[in-house]
């Protein structure tokens, strides 16, 4: 007979959390709450040319961008959902220049703060390219029944306790670690489920992509700019050249260096002196994803996870992939 072994997402958060047993399934219903959020945006992006959602909506967000309709929607829902688990007491984003905290009688002793970038790499929407959500979630620092901290969303990445992405790509997926692998999940869109589709994903230890705005090159820094001429010269012993590949949305980018084996490359630049990706929100998740899966992330000379943050919407260069495609780029930007 065939077998139609299914594990859903929330299939396997249970099965997960029985590894815990003092576990009383707070940080269960986060992730939940996120799953269920993570459907909404899907469903809205599949429907954006037909529901009068796309483009921009005419407001500017704190870093200066034109925000688009999607973002905003993707905001609210992310917030409400992870309010409504009644874990979460308090939540960061990129669309909100401070922290939000939730002093709802639920919520206000929720264990986690949850930092998240709601919708990534927006401005693909308009012309059909997968965006993604990309998220943290650490321990709340101040006792329970004060509001949270805002310290607490500076811990450096080494204190996740989980991370994950979505990618809303030709199918949704949810990649998302805890500490021990990372597995990512498939959206039936007939079942309304999260399936178990990546089980214990794994990124080869080398590569043959590299990923970057080439466009910028004569903003790079010296030492990226001798990188990318190393990408592209001849060398069968270590298969060079390597394949360019760039979309131009870090969650996208990622995902498929994450199964081929490619390094995503963001560094500082006349543009961005302090490199354009977000610390917070953006580069410790995906480096706790891709230390997970046995890769790397580095901002060309310190490991990403142990940078201590800031402020809440810091920018760092970004090195992100295999280990030895990231012990390449260290290598060129030391000896500059
Ligand atoms: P966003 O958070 O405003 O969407 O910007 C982040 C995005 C990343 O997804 C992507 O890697 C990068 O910006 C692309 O930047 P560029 O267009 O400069 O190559
Ligand atoms: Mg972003």
């Amino acid at each position: 007979m065939k077998s139609y072994n299914i594990t859903t997402l929330d299939d396997f958060i249970i099965k997960r959390q029985k590894d815990y047993p003092t576990a009383k399934g707070e940080f269960s219903r986060i992730l939940h709450h996120i799953g269920t959020a993570a459907k909404m945006v899907s469903n809205k992006i599949n429907r954006a040319g037909l529901a009068d959602i796309l483009g921009a909506a005419g407001e500017i967000n704190i870093q200066g961008e034109s925000q688009q309709k999607l973002d905003i929607y993707a905001d609210e829902v992310f917030i409400g959902s992870l309010l409504s688990s009644g874990e979460c007491c308090g939540v960061a984003t990129e669309e909100n220049q401070n922290i939000i905290s939730f002093t709802h009688e639920f919520a206000i002793d929720g264990k986690y703060i949850v930092c998240i970038d709601p919708l990534d790499g927006s401005s693909n929407i308009d012309v059909n390219v997968s965006v993604g959500t990309i998220f943290s979630i650490y321990h709340r620092i101040s006792p329970k029944g004060k509001e949270p901290v805002s310290k607490a969303f500076l811990q450096s990445g080494t204190e996740q306790v989980a991370a994950g992405y979505i990618i809303y790509g030709s199918s949704t997926m949810m990649v998302y670690t805890t500490g021990k692998g990372v597995n990512g999940f498939t959206l039936d869109p007939s079942l309304g489920e999260f399936c178990l589709s990546h089980p214990e994903l794994v990124m080869p230890d080398d590569g043959t992509i590299y990923s970057i705005n080439e466009g910028n090159y004569i903003k790079f820094p010296e030492g990226v700019k001798r990188y990318i001429k190393y990408c592209q010269e001849r060398d069968v012993s270590t298969n060079r050249p390597y394949n360019s590949r760039y979309i131009g949305s870090l969650v996208s980018d990622f995902h498929r260096n994450l199964l081929k084996g490619g390094i995503f490359l963001y560094p500082e630049s006349e543009t961005y002196p302090e490199g354009k990706l977000r610390l917070v929100y953006e580069c410790n998740p995906i480096a706790f994803i891709a230390e997970q899966a046995g890769g790397k992330a580095s901002d060309g000379t310190r490991r990403i996870m142990e940078i201590e943050p800031e402020s809440l919407h810091q920018r760092i260069p970004y090195y992100v992939g295999p280990v030895k495609m990231v012990e390449k780029i260290e290598e060129f930007i030391r000896n500059k």
